[in-house]
């Protein structure tokens, strides 16, 4: 996160760090993507997060990565269901966004605790302008290789059509995602961020509205971050959880 704040301890309950290492080996586990706790047994990524060659597990609940805190609580991935038409092409990454099944018998795999929450997925769009929060281990303005410590950011909701304005993304996007942040740049997600959370409050409930997936570099002037709009995916969603 660029122009972010170093995270409250569970502030960010729902907040995963998605950790990989090569299938079969001793190598220590290394932070690579977000995630979104949305119900104790999953977790919420960006497609582009997934890599079939490593072995998955997510910590949830600390803060400092090479830390290990008594809150955090880490759980093996069983599976990765990544969205049928994700797609990557120079320009964009669409439906970027993928389920990780957590590994645990029935239904226990996380416990909830102070530290440790679900997200509500969305059930009404937010109006442009609206401020949300980022979080996560990403680049910063100070670091290409990430914050060891959790940070957030408020960003505001940026209208489709400012969006898809020629000196901002143009037509690339599409109405399955949507920008926040800030056109005169300084605030922003980045790499190492991506598949986390970008929750807006709403009487008092929080609801993960977007999933980090993409921009033209970071924090710069009329390229704010680019979000898997949740509201297109809760249908696709619900199917796997509840069918699985
Ligand atoms: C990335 O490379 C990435 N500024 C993630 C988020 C943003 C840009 C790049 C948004 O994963």
């Amino acid at each position: 996160v660029y122009g972010g704040m170093k995270s409250i301890p569970g502030a960010h309950p729902w907040q995963a760090s998605l950790q990989v290492r090569p299938k079969g080996s001793h190598w220590p586990y290394r932070h690579t993507c977000g995630g979104v706790l949305i119900e104790p047994c999953w977790v919420l990524t960006a497609g582009h997060c997934i890599d079939k060659a490593n072995s998955m597990r997510v910590v949830l609940g600390g803060v400092k990565l090479a830390k290990n805190e008594s809150s955090e609580q880490t759980v093996d991935v069983e599976a990765a269901i990544v969205h049928e038409n994700y797609r990557e092409t120079p320009s964009a990454v669409y439906n970027d966004i993928a389920l990780l099944k957590l590994k645990g018998p029935d239904g226990h795999c996380t416990k909830e605790t102070k530290f440790v929450k679900t997200a509500c997925l969305p059930n009404t769009t937010f109006p442009a302008g609206k401020e949300c929060t980022i979080s996560g281990w990403g680049s910063t303005e100070t670091s290409d290789y990430g914050s060891n410590q959790l940070l957030d950011a408020k960003v505001l909701l940026i209208s489709q059509q400012q969006c898809m304005s020629d000196r901002v993304y143009g037509h690339v996007l599409d109405d399955t995602m949507f920008c926040a942040g800030y056109l005169q740049g300084g605030v922003d997600s980045c790499q190492g961020d991506s598949g986390g959370p970008l929750v807006c409050e709403n009487d008092e409930v929080h609801y993960v509205y977007g999933l980090v997936s993409w921009g033209d570099s970071c924090a710069k002037k009329y390229k704010p971050g680019v979000y898997t709009r949740l509201t297109k995916f809760t249908d696709w969603i619900n199917s796997h959880i509840h069918n699985v």
